[in-house]
């Protein structure tokens, strides 16, 4: 299963909603990004460098940071995804609403 590293409103909030709302069956792992450690007291940093959520790490173990490369890496990953160019639409439009949450979403 994949899991997600996230904080509440934050950034990562973009990839959770995406997540969601493709059904995808992951464990969602909250950061208290102040501190760098989980809620069972772990420190973040090993997952994190940077301390950054979001962080996705996919089932064969893959740390993956930054929405935009979390969301493309999705949207070929999960099934039900489409085929061919309107893969291609499908994950530019991800990319959009990326965009999208950044601009609005941060100060
Ligand atoms: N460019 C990154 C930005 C990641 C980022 O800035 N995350 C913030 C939350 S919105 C964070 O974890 N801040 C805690 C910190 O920098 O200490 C992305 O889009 O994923």
């Amino acid at each position: 299963m994949m899991s997600l590293y996230f904080a509440p409103l934050a950034c990562s909030l973009a990839t959770r909603i995406a997540l969601y709302e493709a059904g995808a069956h992951v464990e969602y792992i909250q950061v208290d990004t102040r501190s760098k450690r989980l809620r069972d007291g772990s420190d973040f940093y090993p997952i994190s460098p940077l301390g950054q959520v979001p962080v996705l790490r996919t089932e064969e173990g893959w740390l993956l940071s930054e929405n935009t490369a979390i969301s493309a890496v999705r949207g070929r990953s999960l099934p039900g995804h489409a085929a061919g160019a309107a893969r291609r639409y499908v994950a530019a439009r991800q990319i959009a609403a990326m965009a999208w949450f950044y601009r609005h979403g941060t100060a």
